[in-house]
């Protein structure tokens, strides 16, 4: 054999290895492929203007996408916005985006559309378990003039001992901002709970009080905590969405994010400098409250009540619930004749609002799997379910689907029938105690259910109503299966309307 014929073969060989494909970062070249948007800004220009407290899926989604649209709208000007990120649970998210020099791609999915932008916002990235001090130092530093947050309800727990929990870091970035005479930043609250500004302002205030009541009292008069209302689906990252994201970009990613192409954020009226996020879409208002309310009730409580139906009847996302006929009528009139009437009238039109998000969870690019939207669903359930249900038995109206609803849930937290899926719940394994000590007395199992007033509270235990109510739509569940029980409630309906 030749040599030049051994050469041939190793070049060969090397040739059928599959190349590495380089990491996307901020010395990677850019391809020219139609379907990317990369940001028009230079991103190392970008000066910290905004912390972010929660740097998960939905943030780099959402907020981010504003702050990168304002940034591009608004030219030079508005380079003092770039974002750093702190996230409190894992080194994960840091550890993905550090090589990628904090670029990540955030791909907008619909069944007859798809587009790419690579999002270049983010210029740090801390993790409070270790970096403490920086954060602290950032809460106080007069360039950070915005502080927003998605750290999920338990994030603003008032009483706790770490001091690196949101709540806690934030007391101490504005006892240090009182001791150095500057104007505090403003907190922007991006969760899901109502009245998302007060909470986090009582929190903080109650928080403050245990180390000094001048400090607690500072902060209610010097801080501003506008609510805000966030919606984006964005299901949870997989690795098929970060080879869908290196696919399209020709570079590694492995911090992509895939969403709908719809995103909204309504934003209490505030004083102070921000990005010019109107321009990318958000809203500015006196008050939130009417689009808090069909937020919570019609998105969140029909989504919920679509998961924990959907995985009784063996589904596994949000499309394959919404594309079945039945549960398409369940949730049309779960949402028009039980949610929408309880909420106040407003400028905001619920019936388009309504048919809007059955458009939304048809899509199938979106995989948003029930067992994510089933997860603590007992701290979610009162905002979303239980406070509409609330009004329609004071005002005597019948609220069949919600109360089925409450009864899939659970059936499902309580592990009383089979479903596919899983979820993780803190107060699954009180419930499921609560199942075994009722020994499948469905009427046993209410009464002791009831009396957990922190899932509850006191008013709706107190109507008999409920627990009868609850206990028959457990039964029709036990006994029908939930397409059975839906059934007989919708079609029922049509025969009666
Ligand atoms: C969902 C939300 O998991 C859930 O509870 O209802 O995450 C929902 O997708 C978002 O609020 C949409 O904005």
């Amino acid at each position: 054999m030749t040599k030049a014929f051994h050469r041939s073969i190793f070049t060969a060989r090397l040739g059928d290895l599959p190349r590495p494909i380089p990491r996307l970062n901020l010395s990677s070249a850019r391809p020219h492929t139609p379907q990317v948007r990369w940001p028009s800004y230079d991103p190392t220009r970008l000066q910290p203007g905004i912390l972010h407290f929660g740097c998960g899926a939905f943030h780099r989604a959402h907020q981010n996408v504003f702050t990168q649209r304002a940034i591009e709208l608004e030219g030079a000007s508005a380079s003092r916005w770039g974002v750093v990120g702190v996230s409190f649970r894992s080194r994960k998210v840091r550890q993905a985006l550090a090589p990628q020099d904090l670029l990540y791609t955030v791909m907008e999915r619909a069944d007859d559309s798809s587009r790419a932008d690579v999002v270049g916002v983010l210029r740090g990235l801390l993790f409070a378990g270790d970096q403490r001090a920086r954060i602290i130092a950032m809460l106080s530093d007069p360039q950070i003039r915005i502080v927003t947050l998605t750290v999920t309800p338990s994030g603003y727990a008032s009483e706790n001992a770490a001091s690196t929990d949101p709540v806690g870091l934030i007391v101490d970035g504005l006892a240090t901002v009182r001791d150095q005479r500057s104007a505090p930043p403003v907190l922007i609250s991006c969760d899901n709970i109502p009245h998302n500004g007060r909470r986090l302002r009582d929190a903080l205030i109650q928080r403050a009080d245990q180390r000094s009541a001048a400090l607690g009292d500072w902060i209610s008069r010097n801080v501003q905590c506008p609510s805000s209302v966030v919606d984006r689906i964005v299901p949870v990252p997989t690795s098929a969405d970060s080879a869908a994201a290196s696919g399209l970009l020709g570079l590694q990613d492995l911090a992509a994010v895939a969403t709908e192409p719809f995103r909204q954020w309504v934003i209490e009226d505030f004083d102070g400098p921000r990005p010019q996020w109107e321009q990318a879409g958000a809203l500015f208002v006196p008050d939130v409250t009417p689009w808090e309310l069909s937020k919570l009730n019609l998105l969140n409580g029909t989504h919920m009540a679509i998961a924990f139906l959907g995985m009784l009847a063996g589904l596994e996302t949000v499309s394959d619930v919404i594309l079945d006929p039945l549960f398409r009528r369940y949730a049309a009139r779960l949402m028009r004749d039980e949610q929408i009437p309880t909420i106040p009238k407003s400028d905001h039109d619920l019936a388009s609002y309504s048919d809007l998000l059955l458009r939304r969870w048809r899509n199938r690019k979106i995989v948003h799997q029930l067992g994510r939207i089933a997860r603590n669903g007992s701290e979610k359930l009162q905002a979303r379910l239980l406070a509409s249900l609330a009004s329609n038995i004071a005002t005597g109206r019948p609220a069949p689907c919600t109360m089925l609803a409450i009864a899939a849930w659970a059936c499902c937290t309580a592990g009383i029938l089979r479903f596919s899926g899983t979820f993780v719940d803190e107060a699954a394994p009180g419930l499921q105690r609560l199942s075994v000590t009722s020994g499948g007395e469905t009427s046993a199992f209410v009464q002791m259910l009831l009396s957990r007033e922190d899932i509850f509270g006191r008013e709706l235990p107190g109507n008999p109503r409920f627990g009868q109510e609850l206990a028959r739509a457990i039964d029709s569940l036990k006994r029908f299966g939930a397409r059975g029980a839906v059934s007989k409630i919708v079609c029922d309906a049509e025969v009666h309307p």
